[in-house]
This record gives structure tokens, C-alpha cells and sequence, in this order.
């Protein structure tokens, strides 16, 4: 027979009751990734389409890609972020450009 504690209310081993508890949802950053042939405006509308950025907002991220190699579009669930990751892979694409987007636990 197991010692181990039981809750008495739920039965459910006290040691066990941490994990049962509800964790809010996991976020991830949205990544852009720098190349050297998108074009700047094609990044900045992309930001302003798909990541609801204000131009100055689009235009600071694109910078910030363009010289430090990588910025962060958003933040979002997981599903979300899946999501945008691939509508930046598709626009990339569908213009002949290399664009990409890295998802990462936030
Ligand atoms: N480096 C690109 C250029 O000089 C601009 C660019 C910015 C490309 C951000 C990708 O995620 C990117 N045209």
C-alpha cells in the first residue's frame, strides 16, 4: 500500500496538486530574421499589415532587424505566433524574397 499524502477533499496526492494547477498560457516572440535582398518598405508594410505596427513602430523594427540581425514583430500564443511565422514565409515567397521569422518562447 502507497503512504503516500492524500488530499482529502480531491484524493489527489499532495505532492501532485502544484502540477494540477492552471498555468497561464505560454507566450512567444516573433522574431524577424535580417537578409540582404527583402526590400526595407516590403518589412516595414509587412510590420504594419500583419503586426498592426504604427509606421514609426514598423519602421524602428525594420531598422532594428536590418542592424542587429533580428527584432521582435510581436508577441502572441502559440497558435498565433505559428501562424504569423508562416504569413511572413508566405509573403516572403510569394515575392521572391528569403524573409523569415523564428518563433521563441517569450
Ligand atoms: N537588410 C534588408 C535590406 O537592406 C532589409 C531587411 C530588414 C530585410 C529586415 C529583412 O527582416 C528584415 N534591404
Amino acid at each position: 500500500m502507497s503512504k503516500k499524502k492524500l488530499d482529502k477533499k480531491s484524493n489527489i496526492g499532495v505532492m501532485d496538486r502544484q502540477s494540477n494547477k492552471m498555468q497561464p498560457p505560454k507566450k512567444f516572440k516573433v522574431v524577424l530574421v535580417n537578409d540582404d535582398y527583402t526590400p526595407m518598405q516590403f518589412v516595414t508594410a509587412l510590420l504594419e499589415q500583419l503586426f498592426r505596427r504604427s509606421p514609426a513602430e514598423a519602421t524602428r523594427i525594420m531598422l532594428n532587424v536590418h542592424n542587429q540581425g533580428k527584432g521582435i514583430a510581436g508577441v502572441y500564443s502559440r497558435e498565433i505566433a505559428e501562424t504569423k511565422c508562416g504569413q511572413v514565409k508566405a509573403a516572403g515567397i510569394q515575392h521572391g524574397y528569403p524573409l523569415l521569422a523564428e518563433m521563441e518562447p517569450e
